[in-house]
Order: C-alpha cells, then structure tokens, then sequence
C-alpha cells in the first residue's frame, strides 16, 4: 500500500517565507499542496514554491564526501573527509582562514558556521551573500534607525495608501508580497514604480517612471526638495523624533535637485516627479518597497540613507502601511545576518570589538584556548582582492551553500582568486561551478530532509520540517561543522544531537530570539523577533514609538548625488545593469534542475532598448557579443521597447552567458558591496562566419 503523508514546511527560496506542505509518496518527496493557514501566502504560491520539489531528488545530488586526488574527485568515507580537513586546517594559522556561511541554509547551520569559525579555527573572517544584497540595507539602516531590518510586515503592506517601490521588480522576485501590493491597490491605494526597465511590477501601478540606472539619490534628493517645498512635510515628527533635519535640507534645497535638474540626471519628466512627491507627501500611510536596485550600488549606503530620509521626512514610520521595507532576497538572509555570519558581529548583531561581547561569547562557548580576536574581519567581496593582490595572506576557504564562481561580480577576477586558495571546502547539495576549485566537497542535506528554522525577510522565525531521508550518506549541515569540530578537538563545544539542541544554545546568546522555542514557532504564525523572553507576543513593527538609537531618534543623514563608478563613454556607450527573472533562482543549481522551471525559461539574455537595437543593427532573437573592460559573453538579444533608451540589461542566472563575466567589482565604501546595477558595456553583432 502506498505510505503517503503532508508535511508544513517553508519554502527554500525567497526571503518572503511562504508555507507549503510536501507532498511524500513511499518516502520520497513528490509534490506541493498549499497551506492555507499560513498568514503570509494563505495557501497561494508562486511557480518556485509550486515545484520546490522537483530539484530535491535530481540524480544530480552530491551524496558522497569528494576529495581531490590528481585533479580528480575521488568517493570518500565522512571520517576520511573530515580527517583531511581537520589535518590541514590545523597548519593554517587562524588569519589564513575564511568562511562563508549561507542564506539558504537554517539558522542552526549558520549559527554552527559562525562558533566553527571564531570558536574553532579561531579566524576572525566570516561573511556570506548579504554583503552581495542588502549589506548596504544592514548598514544604511542601522546608522539611520539604529535596526537594519524592514520595518514593517508583509500583511501590513496591504494598510498603506501609497505605495512606492524603487528597486524592486516586486512582482517576479517576491510574488507573494506582490500579492499585497494587489490587494493595496484594491483598497485604493496609489502604486509609484520607479525602474529603468518597465517589469511586470510596472504594470500594476498608477505612476510608473523610468530612469537611468545609477540616479537613485538625485531622485530620491528632488523628491524631498518637493514635498519640503509644498510644506507636505511632518514637522512634528521631524521635531520629535529625528535629529540632523537642517543638514539634510540644506542638501536636498540645492539647485542641482530642482525637478528639471533631476529630469537631466535620471531622465524622469520633472512632471512625474511632482506627481509622484504629491502622492508620497500627502497620502497620510506612505511605505517604501526597495530591494536591489537601491542596494547594489558603490553609493549604496547613500542610498539606503536617502530612502530613510524621505520616509522620516514625511513621518511615515512606525504605524501601520508605512515603513522602510527593505525586501530581504535569500530565504534565509535575514537569519544568516542575524546568526552573526558576518565579519563584525557574533548573534543579534553584538558587536565581536565589543569586549562585553566578546567576553559572553567566550565563556558561553567554553573554548579551553580561546576564541578569535576581538577584531573585525574581512568582507566576502574584499576576501577576494586579497587573494588576488596579497597573495599567501588568505589560505584557506570554507564555503557552505554559495556560489561565488558564478554569483560574485567580475567572474575572471573570482577564478583567479579562487586559484591562489591553497586548500578549499565547499558544502553544497549539487556540484557547483565554484565546488569545482574545492580540494574537499561535502554532501550536505537540502531543505526538505530537515527540522530548523529560517528567518523571513519580516523578521518572522518559521519552521523548516523534515519529509523525507537525505540522499546518499548527505548530512545536516551543522552536522557536518560537528563533526569538523570534533576532528579538531572541540567535540565537547558541539554536544548538539538535534537543530532543537543547536536553536536552544543560540538562544541563550542571543537576546532578539530568546523567547522563542520550537514549541512556540510551531504554530503557523510563529514568531516575528525581537522576542525577549517566552511570555513576549514578538515584534511585527518596529519603531512605533522611539528608533532603535540610544536617544530614541531617527539620524537624518544627508547624500549628494554620485555617479557609478564606471559611466558610459564612446568605447562602452551603454549602461549594463543586471538581476534576477522570475522563473530561476541565482547560479540556478536548484532552479535549472527542475523541469517545469527550466522549461520556461532554458537559458540567458540581454534585454536591449528598441531605438538603440534599430542603430546597432540588432534584431529580436539574434545572438550578439556584449563586452565590458572585464570579459565578454555571447548571448541572445531580446529588444524590447520596456527598457530605458541607453540602458542595457541581462539576469545572472546563467553559466553559458554569465553576467558576471562583464560586472564590475568596484565596492561601496562602507558596505563593500559591489555595483552590480551599472557598468558601462557595448554589444557588437557576431561576424558571420
Ligand atoms: N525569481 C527570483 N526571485 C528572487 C531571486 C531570484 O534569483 N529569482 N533572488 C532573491 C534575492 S537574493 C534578492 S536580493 C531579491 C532581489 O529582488 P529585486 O531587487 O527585486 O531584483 P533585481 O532583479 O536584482 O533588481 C530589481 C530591479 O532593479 C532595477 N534596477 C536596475 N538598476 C537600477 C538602479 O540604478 N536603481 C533602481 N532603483 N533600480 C534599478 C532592475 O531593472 C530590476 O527590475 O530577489 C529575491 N527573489
Ligand atoms: N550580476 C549580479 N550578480 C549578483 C546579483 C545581481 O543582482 N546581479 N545579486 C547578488 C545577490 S543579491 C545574491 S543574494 C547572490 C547570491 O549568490 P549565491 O548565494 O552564491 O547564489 P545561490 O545560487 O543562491 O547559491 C547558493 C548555493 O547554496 C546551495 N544550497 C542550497 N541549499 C543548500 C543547503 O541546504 N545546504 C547547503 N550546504 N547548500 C545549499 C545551492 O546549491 C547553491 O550552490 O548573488 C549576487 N550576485
Ligand atoms: S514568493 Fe518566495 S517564498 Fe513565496 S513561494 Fe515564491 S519563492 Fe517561495
Ligand atoms: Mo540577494
């Protein structure tokens, strides 16, 4: 007789945290049925979430340890493995050694990645995709607001009576929330989308204002001008709750963001503009929707500082269907964040140059030598340079679940990076194109074949349940740390049998999440953080009364429009921005790997304007070469008349013809996140053979 059975789970994908219940026939996992009781998606999904089962048994699956012998990857048995690896570890001194943790994976794994990295090899180096996505929200926010998180919830979205999303493609990348923008919208609220490419997301609203990638603070800037200028400002909040009100104005004031100067740098219609600050200004709920498009810039921080001010220029925090509404990407990236997979934090963001900090993470682990120093650490993105421009002074790298060698900017810059790496560990469910450089490939388990918990994009700490065995000798991924750890001597600091166990300690350290058990997230609403003690109901909007600041105030901090790093010039005269469709995820390992994804939309493209295709000579459909001051890639023109004149545009997703070949990796300053939104490229058509 055929065993079948459903269970609740969160999906694997993005950071909105839709449920679903997987189907499993005879111990395999078949399908997807929806559940309706979760708040978020009540019972809805999007095509990912609808076949997030058909990756989970490709014959593709890693379900052996691999080492490297000769160039090759040879079966090995766990203890083999883990031998090898604790056995060169070992000669590395703590500074040589890297991490990456991952945002796909639960908040056990990382908080395991991150004790295995300070506690063990004692490095203070540690980081993951965040910085790639929304480092500059983390930083931007918590200088501004003192919390660098969304502020609001997604039910929430559906409460504001304009909404302005900038840098989001809502839509295609977080459907769900899209969804709520739908239902905003039915009960009147006025939808302002601003993107250089006119997305499904763009045809919901009522405004819609294309411009050139890269202006975002001019806009921003000439927007605040406005509603300063028609008074639509909320003074007593800016009085109550803010500080530094009058260096931002006088910024904001100066000619250069007058309306028609703003037409000039960003191409949006002085009109628009009006229109779109009279609607910001006067709706009373007013919440900001942004993602990549704000975050991926070498201005990104200012961008994200731009963004509060308008928002507390206006008084458009704190109460329902306002808000800064940073969408986190990954499933887990806010999780990973919070864990303190990042260079300059341990949990909940204590600071690791905190000696207070420092000391409670020391004695709560119980390592007999120590952790590492109180230090910060380096970035993913500057790991790379040091590779490459320090060689000898990083030599070690452990990567669980990422994918730089296809997701990180100027590809040819991250192989040879990943060639100087002396010896390497990448824990992943598929071979990837970066688990190629590894010496040592470990089979992890995938979402489907665990208990644990992730943290969504509104800071909502859900369930991941197990349905069915891992393939192979696959193992958890804390798991698989343990059993590093043990090898190196420090079983003792990872006595965990279950993620439970692993959640407990993490909790004990981590004040945001330690009201929260299992028992208590079980639930379909489970919690949202911070969440202080067990009795606490958690938190779905911050800020309502005071910022998370010492004094309670809100920072106003004032930007001066800058241009990309690199602008078009007469060798490379457009502007290539990049991201994301709605039918692949990323490097595609999970998303290639399931058929009817993978049916829709089977490889890349470039999205070319229809005037600048006329002048080069391009028609729909043709193969043409796009070049920038990095690399080349041949890849399949798609001309349309949705994107910006001047503007180019190709998603990531795709190893064949790999944006990353052509992106910049140029950094923000503070954030280190690289300029991902604009480059300057040319695209030549192919010479017939
Ligand atoms: N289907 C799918 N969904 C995803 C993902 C995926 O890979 N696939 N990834 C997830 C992750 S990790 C993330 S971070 C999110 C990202 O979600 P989004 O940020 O919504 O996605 P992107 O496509 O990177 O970029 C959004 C928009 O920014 C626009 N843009 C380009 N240049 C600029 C600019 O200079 N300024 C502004 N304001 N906008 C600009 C682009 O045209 C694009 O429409 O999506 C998450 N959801
Ligand atoms: N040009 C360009 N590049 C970009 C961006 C862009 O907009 N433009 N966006 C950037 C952004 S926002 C992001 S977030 C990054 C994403 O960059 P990455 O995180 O490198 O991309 P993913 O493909 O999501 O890689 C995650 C890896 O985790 C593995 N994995 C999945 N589940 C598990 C698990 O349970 N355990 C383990 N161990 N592994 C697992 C997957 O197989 C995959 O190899 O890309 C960045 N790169
Ligand atoms: S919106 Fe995001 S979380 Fe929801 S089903 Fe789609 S990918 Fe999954
Ligand atoms: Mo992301």
């Amino acid at each position: 007789m055929t065993d079948l059975k459903y269970v609740t789970t969160t999906c694997p994908y993005c950071g909105t945290g839709c449920s679903f219940n997987l189907v499993v026939r005879d111990g395999k996992t078949v399908g997807v049925t929806p559940f309706t009781r979760s708040p978020v998606n009540e019972g809805k999904l999007c095509p990912k979430g609808m076949y997030a089962f058909e990756f989970v048994n490709s014959p593709d699956r890693l379900t052996t340890p691999l080492i490297k012998k000769d160039g090759k990857f040879v079966p090995a048995s766990w203890d083999e493995a883990t031998d090898y690896i604790a056995q060169k570890m070992k000669t590395f001194k703590p500074s040589e050694i890297a991490c990456l943790a991952s945002a796909r994976t639960s908040n056990e794994d990382n908080y395991a990645m991150m004790k295995l990295a300070r506690g063990v090899f004692k490095t203070t180096h540690i980081d993951h995709c965040a910085r790639l996505c929304h480092s500059s929200t983390v930083a931007g926010l918590a200088t501004s607001f003192g919390s660098g998180a969304m502020t609001n919830s997604i039910l929430d979205i559906e409460q504001s009576k304009c909404l302005f999303i900038l840098g989001s493609n809502t839509f295609e990348q977080h459907p769900l929330i899209g969804r709520r923008v739908t239902m905003a919208k039915k009960n009147g609220a006025k939808i302002i989308y601003a993107d250089p490419r006119y997305t499904p997301t763009g045809k919901q609203a009522d405004l819609y204002m294309q411009f050139r990638s890269g202006s975002d603070v001019a806009i921003l800037n000439g927007l605040m001008q406005l509603i300063i200028k028609n008074g639509w400002e909320n003074k007593e909040f800016i009085a109550n709750r803010t500080k530094d009100y009058e260096a931002m104005k006088e910024i904001v004031m100066k000619d250069t963001y007058s309306p028609e100067n703003v037409e000039k740098i960003s191409g949006i219609p002085a009109a628009q503009l009006k229109q779109a600050a009279e609607w910001i200004g006067t709706s009373g709920a007013t919440a900001i929707l942004y993602s990549m498009g704000i975050t991926q810039h070498t201005v990104g921080v200012d961008n994200v500082h731009s963004v509060a001010n308008i928002q507390m220029l206006c008084g458009n925090l704190g109460r329902p269907g306002t808000g800064v509404n940073a969408l986190r990407g990954q499933n887990n990236v806010q999780g990973a964040c919070d864990m303190g997979a990042l260079p300059v934090s341990f949990t909940a963001y204590q600071k690791v140059i905190d000696p207070a900090a420092h000391k409670k993470f020391e004695e709560g682990w119980g390592f007999p030598d120590g952790i590492c120093e109180p230090k910060n650490g380096y970035e993913v993105t500057v790991m790379m340079d040091v590779l490459t421009d320090k060689p000898g002074e990083l030599k070690a790298l452990y990567i669980m679940g990422e994918n730089p060698m296809l997701s990180d900017p100027d590809l040819t810059h991250v192989k040879h990076a990943l060639e100087e790496v002396e010896f390497m560990v990448v824990q992943d469910i598929f071979m990837t194109e970066t688990a190629e450089f590894a010496d040592v490939v470990l089979p992890a388990t995938c979402y489907a074949e665990r208990d644990g918990t992730q943290t969504s994009t509104e800071r909502r700490v859900q369930k991941w349940r197990k349905a069915q065995d891992a393939p192979g000798e696959a193992k958890l991924d804390w798991e698989i740390i343990a059993m590093v750890a043990a090898k190196m001597g420090y079983a003792a600091q990872f006595p965990w049998k279950t993620s439970e166990d692993v959640f407990n300690e993490m909790r004990m350290l981590t004040p945001s999440y330690r009201g929260m058990t299992y028992e208590r997230l079980d639930k379909p609403e489970a919690l949202h953080w911070p969440c202080p003690e067990e009795t606490h109901p958690g938190t779905p909007i911050l800020h309502g009364a005071k910022f998370a600041h010492p004094d309670g105030l809100g920072i106003f901090f004032p930007c001066e429009w800058k241009a990309p790093a690199e602008v078009p010039d007469a060798e490379y005269p457009f502007i290539l921005t990049t991201g994301r469709c709605l039918w692949h995820w990323h490097t595609g390992t999970m998303t290639r790997r399931s058929d009817s994804l993978d049916h829709e939309v089977p490889t890349g493209w470039i999205e070319i304007n229809t005037e600048d295709a006329a002048e080069l000579g391009i028609t729909d459909g043709e193969k043409v070469k796009a070049m920038t001051r990095r690399g080349e890639v041949i890849v399949g023109a798609k001309v349309t008349p949705d994107i910006m004149k001047g503007v180019m545009f190709m998603p990531f997703h795709f190893v064949e013809c790999a944006a990353n070949m052509l992106t910049n990796n140029a950094l923000d300053p503070v954030c280190k996140i690289p300029e991902f939104k604009a480059c300057a490229v040319k695209v030549e058509k192919i010479a017939e053979a």
